[in-house]
């Protein structure tokens, strides 16, 4: 516990505005754990010798291994200053993307964040994403910028070179604030106009006034940005131990120099230099030349700190600073061979980091009690729903959280961000712990004890008047016999039984902040899963009711009782029986009743809380499988245990059987299968190589072939291996003509498709990509309406559909697509995906799929003909095709269907159609046939009979048919359909693609270079980071690439460049798979067999193995004559 004992933090717990939640975020390798370190050590809980050496929150055994942060982890400090006592429950985060999922959960706690600036790297992609997830979260950061200590020794830059390169620093980290802040003020006014929809505002003499202005000029941006002369900058060294805020100098130098601290304040950072003469502060040190203020009074003094400790290592001048600084060095500090060791011993006495770091904090950062109103409502309102429109009591609830308030009579509510494992060994009450002088009696006694037992057996043994010749033990030795084993059972189960039970139970603790109210242990609580409904649980529950009565059973609610509170105190828990408002806990005996998240609350009018940004996408995918297939059952379980214990691992089992655990990378994945076979599961695993997606598309004919010479002008000639021909093999009743258009009739003859596959244009994709959310709204606002029920979809969601259709109406231009849009009939895969089912017959109406905009006006009738009543097969035979496709079963992307026609021929049994004529009174020229079975209907889609019988079409459809139901035929012929349209382009394979930025120094550019271009990669840009060595290099590289990527840059370049992956977009891969030479210059190029084959062949032909497709490949081509070995050779 270090210098602090377990009841001050208590006693501090209970001061809500003397407690600041914050947590560490960064980069990755930035030294957030670095500077942690130091602030742990500042409270005598790892000697500061050890600090930045230990990585103390770095608990897990792979972390210390890897050096970088895998799970964040809390730890509460206790700082005093100015005779106020501060309690600082301060949360270490990873900075690598794979454990992005791990910010979010540590940044949902908090109030506030230390952001930590690498000095020489600057800002980095992942310090812009913490910057936007503090920013979403609404919590304050302050910076620090880390790492000086390198432009000293490393950059070797001057004084002044530093000072420019931090100012750099900082314009860089401001300008990502800065875009920020325009976005949401600008967003902001896109609410307010919808809100009044017209932007004129009548001023007092009845004038029409349009404001013009942004709404950027009113809105006060300056507490926002970092400055050091706002105090919420740090300058550090974390490794070694110092830093500062100008702060600390201003006053210094006001007390030595005589000027007014807070002119030095203000002047300390800019461009200002210091007029010896006139003794005075002027502006404009640059166009002068002078030396800044900064430089001249704080720089210049910790570089020739260095200068003196680490670089010329001159005895005399370091005892003349240390005793100039009044610091005390011990004399082995003196003489140790590392100049560091001195140097920190130094540094962290004169500008410890620790200060500096808490001091801002406590100034700087708000206190539970000052969440702000605009953060609650974020909280409690999950998904589109407004809080105004949650139920009365619910909203009640916004005072509650606003008071933070620790009151008996506050409702509890706790929201759990995530549930991490334990080793049961840590919880506090399995731990060893020194014995009371109690139980050191009751163990001497039954020592004692069994002593005289076994004693007194020896004797009545021995004893020979007792002897007894028949063999049967005399009465008393069973007797002792028993008192015996009693008395060692006792003992023994006082030493052995922790250690049993402790096997078979992985504990889980739940990471969690309390809002409101005081948790207690044996507490009876309501547990809010994330789907929860207050509205609904008020209608249910009696008025009044409260956790401790029976109450009827509300979906996603639960009824717990708290097990037991923990402090979180990094590698140690401590046991505590309530914890107040305001505070970060953890909470035992949750497990069955939380998976990831949840909301506590004592309140049913509780809310869950929003659910949590992640900004990782979970993409790498393998299979798992135990070594030993009798293991099956405990790696269920311990895929279970898993899924519960990471944020982002999700684990499924796959229509195959197998068991699937997805991950955000590849780091990410070496984590969860470490835990699962050293923790969760307990058995030897083996996986199977990453599971890679791909998407299959079509393109338009290419105009050169392989060896860039132009289509159409060349001979042709003969292959031999002709694959293409098999290709355009087609089964009978299924006509392809020479553009593409793709016949198909249902077996039974009845119905006729026309389908087209057209390839869409790449930013058509895109944008559908990017619309997956509005696309299910707009489907979902469909079926409503089909049912005869309408959705009310919020004002702002409506506008970007309307937005959404205007950028798919511009972007699908030229006379093909003349009027697609309001055509689109349906999306695809699963009805959301990048793929759209066009409506192109002539003369078939049906709903628009875009009605939910067209509220106002009535929305059109659809006729119901015996098309409209089929209509569903036709999305679902789509959907099916769209979902896997020809090439390797993998979904479609970007690839439009265009049914041109449809018709049905409809027979209808005899016994019913009399009845049917008689209801519709449809004039059919064919009447008079109805005797024979064969009776057919011609039910054109361009025939104007528009008040079919709905009665009709079902006859149909369940009409006995050989070949099945009708409607099941017309799925398979639609789906057949679109793979011969698909089949009859141009295919391709499109992979994912990962986009990594590299920094790396100009010595091992080419051997990054070499690495990327072996695996596929490209460059997108290269630039020289300013003021250093630097080089960055943006490049894509295929996600099928990148398994080892990052390893062997590293390895390659000596660990001086290490890529971080992210998962961008699906890129086309250019290449043919089922290309084969097909002119004479190809034939001469690649020669008859085309062996060098192609990367998108490799591809596809791995994963139809995977699935265990048919893959033609010729195994043994001109095999050797087969020779018999001689027996004894
Ligand atoms: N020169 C120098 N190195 C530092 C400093 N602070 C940290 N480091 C080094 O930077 C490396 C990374 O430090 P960590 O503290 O593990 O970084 P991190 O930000 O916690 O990394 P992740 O948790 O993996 O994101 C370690 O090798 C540290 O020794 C510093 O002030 N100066
Ligand atoms: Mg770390």
């Amino acid at each position: 516990m270090g210098h602090t004992s377990l009841e001050k933090i208590i006693a501090l717990q209970k001061k809500t505005t003397q407690i600041r939640n914050l947590c560490i975020l960064a980069h990755v390798d930035h030294g957030k754990t670095t500077l942690a370190d130091c602030l742990v050590a500042s409270n005598g809980i790892i000697s500061s010798r050890l600090a930045g050496k230990l990585r103390y929150l770095d608990s897990r055994e792979d972390e210390q291994i890897r050096g970088i942060t895998m799970k964040s982890s809390a730890i509460s400090l206790h700082y005093a200053t100015g005779g106020a006592d501060y309690l600082i429950n301060l949360i270490d985060s990873p900075g690598h993307v794979d454990f992005s999922s791990e910010v979010s959960t540590a940044v949902r706690l908090c109030d506030g964040a230390i952001v930590v600036v690498d000095a020489v790297e600057g800002v980095c992609p992942q310090t812009q994403v913490v910057l936007r997830q503090a920013w979403l979260e609404n919590i304050r950061p302050v910076l620090v910028i880390n790492k000086i200590d390198r432009l000293i020794v490393e950059l070797k830059l001057t004084s002044q070179e530093a000072y420019a390169h931090l100012q750099k620093i900082l314009e860089q980290v401001n300008a990502v604030t800065g875009t920020l802040f325009t976005s949401k003020v600008l967003e902001e006014r896109a609410e307010k106009e919808a809100e009044t929809p017209s932007s004129y505002a009548e001023n007092d003499s009845g004038d029409q006034v349009y404001d013009w202005s942004a709404g950027l000029e009113e809105t006060d941006d300056s507490d926002l940005y970092f400055s050091p002369d706002r105090g919420n900058v740090v300058f550090a060294s974390a490794i070694d131990g110092w830093g500062f805020r100008i702060h600390q100098f201003a006053e210094m130098y006001s007390q030595k120099m005589g000027i007014r601290f807070w002119v030095l304040l203000k002047t300390l950072w800019g461009d200002f230099y210091l007029n010896a003469k006139a003794k005075k502060i002027m502006k404009g040190a640059q166009s002068k030349g002078k030396k800044p203020l900064f430089v001249q009074l704080v720089l210049d003094n910790i570089w020739s700190m260095y200068d003196a400790v680490v670089t010329r290592r001159d005895k005399e001048k370091v005892e003349k600073m240390v005793t100039s600084l009044g610091v005390k060095v011990l004399p082995r500090d003196l003489k140790h061979s590392d100049p560091k060791v001195l140097l920190s011993a130094i540094c962290s006495q004169w500008l410890p980091v620790s200060q500096a770091v808490l001091s801002m904090v406590c100034e700087k950062l708000p206190s539970p009690a000052e969440i702000s109103a605009e953060r609650v409502e974020k909280l409690m309102s999950v998904g589109a729903r407004r809080f105004d429109s949650l139920p009365e009591k619910t909203q009640e609830l916004k005072k509650a959280f606003l008071d933070c308030s620790a009151d008996e009579t506050a409702p509890v509510i706790v929201f759990v961000s995530k549930m991490f494992a334990v080793d049961s060994k840590a919880l506090p009450q399995n731990k060893q712990r020194p014995l009371t002088q109690e139980e050191i009696a009751q163990r001497r006694e039954l020592a004692r004890q069994r002593h005289a037992e076994r004693q007194a057996a020896n004797q009545s043994a021995e004893s020979p008047g007792s002897a007894d010749a028949g063999g049967t033990s005399t009465p008393a030795a069973p007797a002792t016999g028993s008192v015996t084993d009693a008395l060692c059972a006792q003992t023994e189960a006082l030493s052995v039984r922790p250690a049993v039970e402790e096997d078979n139970k992985e504990h889980f603790v739940a990471f969690a902040r309390v809002y409101s109210g005081v948790v207690r242990k044996g507490q009876k609580v309501f547990v809010l899963g994330p789907k929860y409904d207050p509205s609904l649980a008020l209608r249910v529950l009696p008025e009044g009711c409260s956790v401790a009565d029976v109450l009827p059973s509300v979906p996603h609610m639960a009824c717990c009782t708290v097990d037991s509170l923990y402090l979180l105190m990094g590698r140690e828990l401590e046991e505590l029986d309530e914890v107040p408002s305001g505070n970060v806990l953890g909470i035992g005996g949750m497990e069955e009743f939380i998976l990831k998240s949840a909301t506590i609350s004592t309140s049913p009018a509780c809310p869950p809380f929003t659910p949590i940004n992640f900004e990782a996408t979970p993409i790498v995918r393998v299979a798992i499988e135990p070594k030993h297939p009798s293991e099956m059952p405990k790696l269920v379980r311990g895929m279970r245990l898993l899924n519960q214990a990471d944020p982002c691992a999700e684990v499924l089992i796959q229509e195959t059987g197998e068991h699937v655990l997805v991950t955000a990378g590849e780091v990410h994945l070496q984590r969860c299968l470490d835990d699962l076979r050293e923790r969760f599961a307990k058995i030897e695993i083996s996986a199977s190589e990453p599971i890679i997606p791909f998407r299959e598309t079509v393109i338009r004919p290419p105009k050169v072939d392989m060896v860039n010479e132009e289509l159409g002008k060349q001979q042709k000639v003969a292959v031999i291996h002709q694959v293409k021909d098999e290709h355009t093999k087609y089964h009978e009743g299924v006509q392809v003509d020479s553009t593409g258009l793709v016949t198909l009739t249902t077996s039974n003859k009845m119905a006729t498709v026309r389908v087209r596959a057209i390839p869409l244009p790449e930013e058509v994709t895109r944008i559908l990509e990017d619309s997956v959310g509005l696309i299910r709204t707009m489907e979902q606002f469909s079926l409503f309406a089909g049912e005869g029920k309408t959705l009310d979809i919020n004002q702002k969601i409506l506008e970007d559909i309307q937005e959404f259709k205007v950028k798919l109406e511009s972007t699908l231009q030229g006379h093909k697509w003349r009027g697609a849009v309001e055509h689109i009939w349906a999306f695809g895969p699963r009805r959301c995906g990048p793929n759209i089912l066009l409506n192109s017959i002539e003369g078939y109406r049906r709903p628009s799929l875009w009605q939910c905009l067209e509220q106002e006006k009535e929305i059109e009738k659809a006729e119901t003909t015996a098309l409209r009543d089929f209509d569903n097969s036709i999305v679902s035979g789509f959907q099916l095709a769209t979902l896997s496709g020809p090439m390797c079963e993998e979904p479609l992307m970007g690839v439009c269907f265009s049914v041109e026609t449809w018709d049905m021929k409809l027979s209808t049994p005899q016994t019913q159609q009399d009845s049917i004529d008689e209801e519709s009174q449809s004039a059919e020229p064919n009447n008079d046939n109805q005797g024979e079975c064969s009776d057919v209907h011609e039910t054109n889609a361009s025939s104007t009979s528009s008040n079919r019988s709905r009665s009709r079409a079902e006859t149909a459809g369940s009409s006995v048919d050989c070949y099945g139901p009708f409607s099941g035929q017309l799925i398979a012929a639609m789906k057949d359909a679109c793979r011969y349209a698909f089949q009859a382009k141009p295919q391709r394979l499109m992979a994912a693609m990962y986009t990594c930025e590299i920094m790396a120094t100009a010595e091992v550019l080419g051997r990054v270079y070499a690495v990327l271009s072996k695996r596929e990669g490209r460059v997108l840009q290269e630039e020289m980071k300013e003021g250093t060595d630097m080089f960055i290099i943006k490049a894509v590289l295929p996600v099928a690439e990148s398994f080892g990527f990052a390893d062997e840059i590293r390895k390659r370049t000596s660990g001086l460049a290490s890529p971080q992956l992210v998962f961008s977009h699906w890129e086309v891969i250019p290449s043919d798979p089922f290309w084969v030479p097909t002119t004479e210059e190809e034939y001469l190029h690649f020669g008859e067999k085309a062996d060098s084959t192609s990367q998108a062949l490799k591809y596809m032909n791995a994963v139809r193995r995977r699935k265990g497709l048919y893959v033609e490949e010729k195994i043994v081509e001109h095999a050797e004559k087969q020779r018999t070995l001689g027996k004894n050779k």
